[in-house]
């Protein structure tokens, strides 16, 4: 088996479009990145996860593409492309790019050229019917959208605007594996790949259920991890990867996949990918859908995150993340983003870099940014935000109700750019920027935490210089503790004779904490913590506190 370094790495994941801006067209790009090199050297991190950079008419910021082998000019050029890589890897940090083809953008040559006729010799590339199925959109409305030219109906899981390929066609995969290989060829190590485990559909599109009171039907059984999906992961694998020996990190984006399916997605024997990104625990404080809120419950997020630790615990891998730019600031979501907002951020890294698995950091995450206060539908960008906006209003529900529900859970809550300093525009951009900055920016930005030891900055240099240090954090097993304690999260890892008790309080109060021998933990070391502690209290956490002990049976 190769040497699976990821294991010990950290990503962090830029979200090009809100990360610097260099030219002051209030837009990100790759020469604000190579900028701000050193700040994610300084943050220690393994890889960068880079957001889609290639030439799209921007329908959903980029993931939808019309060109795959280029860079857009709002973002710059190949020759910034390759600084960029070579910035990085002089500083030993890997690029991973996002492989964004369950879908093209509807300005791709190749749709053109497939919508151009019913014989067109690209026809077959994409999903046409006479007449639709059912199925909903993700991003609101029917999933088909009609081709008054070639009088026929195409399908597109997002939006109109993103026209899922055919990967039936063996011409589409071996056109996808080409563009890879050319991406790792120019320096690239390795690929997120977006709703991968959506490619497969069962090819006669079966209607999908309806639910009472919905417009379509759920089209998703019959997408997601398909019938030929892990054939298409392996022949991926055997086209593209197999050469790397391993050097490459390659991460699944796969909505609905279940633990049993992530065991053999990311089973090592079975060369597909190397991790997945699951949803569960992203639905925790999630009604029947993403914009119906319910109460967080803290035993609820234990029991899935748990589920998944054990579910790879001997075969597979997870990762492991908080945010991304499709998800709510966590400090927001399930930390205290007012009082506790320093402690909380540094409860939540703590608790989520200390689990199994290759822990994700979001831009901004490092330094505490939290949900953005949109003070109405104008502030609003996300395409998802947006269609949904016009689809519920138009569905009769209340437009206060319909933004409320936006504040806490639409995709703009992290692209909010991001916080270097306290000046006009938070130092993102001498113009004006694309979407808003949070005005929170004046007191929550890296330059005010480059220095402060007690910074959320600080203590995520330090946790990601734990699993560099400490093998038990990439290796150790894991065991949840307490795992119905409404308010403490618990759990150990151990490895040989070092074992880590990692514990974080989600709640504004003191929570005594009693685990299985305590008194084994007496005499253990603090190895991390994010409240000075107080000597002789026992097993006490203060509000929103995190504490790492580290007991090694060898030296006791
Ligand atoms: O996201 C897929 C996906 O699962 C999200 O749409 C998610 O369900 C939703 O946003 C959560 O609310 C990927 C990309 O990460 C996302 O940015 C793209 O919009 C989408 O695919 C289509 O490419
Ligand atoms: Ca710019």
């Amino acid at each position: 088996m190769t040497d699976q370094w990821w294991k010990r790495a950290v990503v962090y994941q830029i979200y090009p479009r809100s990360f610097a801006d260099s030219n002051g067209d209030g837009i990100g790009d790759l020469r604000g990145i190579i900028g701000r090199l050193d700040y994610l050297a300084d943050l220690g991190v393994d890889v960068v996860w880079l957001s889609p950079v290639y030439p799209s008419p921007m329908d959903d910021n980029g993931y939808d593409i019309s060109d795959y082998q280029a860079i857009d000019p709002a973002f710059g050029t190949l020759a910034d492309f390759d600084e960029l890589v070579a910035g990085l890897h002089e500083r030993r940090i890997r690029l991973v790019m996002d492989l964004v083809v369950n879908h093209t953008s509807d300005e791709h040559p190749w749709f053109e050229e497939s919508r151009s006729g019913r014989d067109s010799a690209k026809r077959d590339w994409y999903w046409w019917r006479p007449e639709p199925n059912n199925w909903a959109s993700f991003f609101s409305g029917s999933a088909w959208e009609y081709d008054a030219g070639s009088r026929e109906h195409y399908l597109h899981l997002f939006s109109r605007k993103q026209p899922d390929l055919n990967w039936e066609n063996p011409e589409v995969r071996e056109a996808v594996y080409t563009m890879m290989r050319w991406w790792l060829d120019r320096g690239v190590d390795g690929f997120r790949m977006d709703v991968i485990n959506f490619i497969s559909k069962v090819v006669d599109l079966p209607d999908g259920v309806m639910r009472p009171g919905e417009r379509y039907g759920d089209g998703t059984p019959y997408v997601f991890s398909g019938p030929r999906i892990h054939e298409f992961l392996h022949e991926m694998h055997e086209a593209v990867f197999a050469g790397h020996d391993g050097s490459l990190l390659v991460v699944g984006e796969m909505p609905g996949v279940t633990v049993k399916e992530a065991g053999l997605f990311t089973d090592p024997d079975r060369e597909e990918v190397d991790m997945v990104f699951q949803f569960a625990h992203m639905s925790v404080d999630q009604g029947a859908t993403k914009w119906e809120r319910i109460p967080f419950s803290l035993p609820k997020l234990k029991g899935s995150l748990g589920q998944w630790q054990e579910g790879l615990g001997e075969t597979g891998w997870n990762s492991l993340y908080w945010n991304n730019h499709d998800q709510p600031r966590v400090v927001s979501r399930f930390g205290d983003d007012d009082e506790f907002r320093v402690r909380s951020a540094k409860m939540l890294g703590t608790v989520l870099h200390l689990h199994r698995g290759t822990p994700y950091i979001y831009q901004g995450e490092e330094l505490g940014m939290t949900n953005m206060d949109f003070s109405g539908i104008d502030d609003f960008r996300d395409i998802e935000s947006l269609n949904h906006y016009s689809a519920a209003t138009a569905a009769g529900h209340s437009p206060v109700h319909v933004l409320d529900a936006l504040r806490h859970m639409s995709r703009d809550n992290a692209r909010t750019p991001m916080q270097w300093d306290g000046t006009r525009h938070a130092g993102f951009t001498a113009g004006e920027p694309w979407i808003p900055v949070n005005p929170n920016h004046t007191e929550i930005n890296a330059a005010a935490q480059e220095h402060d030891a007690g910074s959320v900055l600080a203590h995520y240099r330090r946790l990601v210089a734990l699993r560099h240090d400490e093998p038990v954090v990439a290796h150790g097993d894991f065991t949840m503790l307490l795992a119905q304690h409404p308010h403490i999260y618990a759990f150990v890892r151990r490895l040989g004779d070092v074992r880590l008790l990692v514990l974080g309080n989600f709640s504004s109060d003191p929570q005594p904490v009693d685990v299985p021998d305590a008194s084994s933990w007496a005499n253990a070391d603090i190895v991390l913590s994010n409240v000075d502690p107080v000597d002789g209290e026992g097993l006490e956490l203060r509000p929103w506190e995190a504490r790492v002990y580290k007991l090694d049976l060898e030296s006791t």
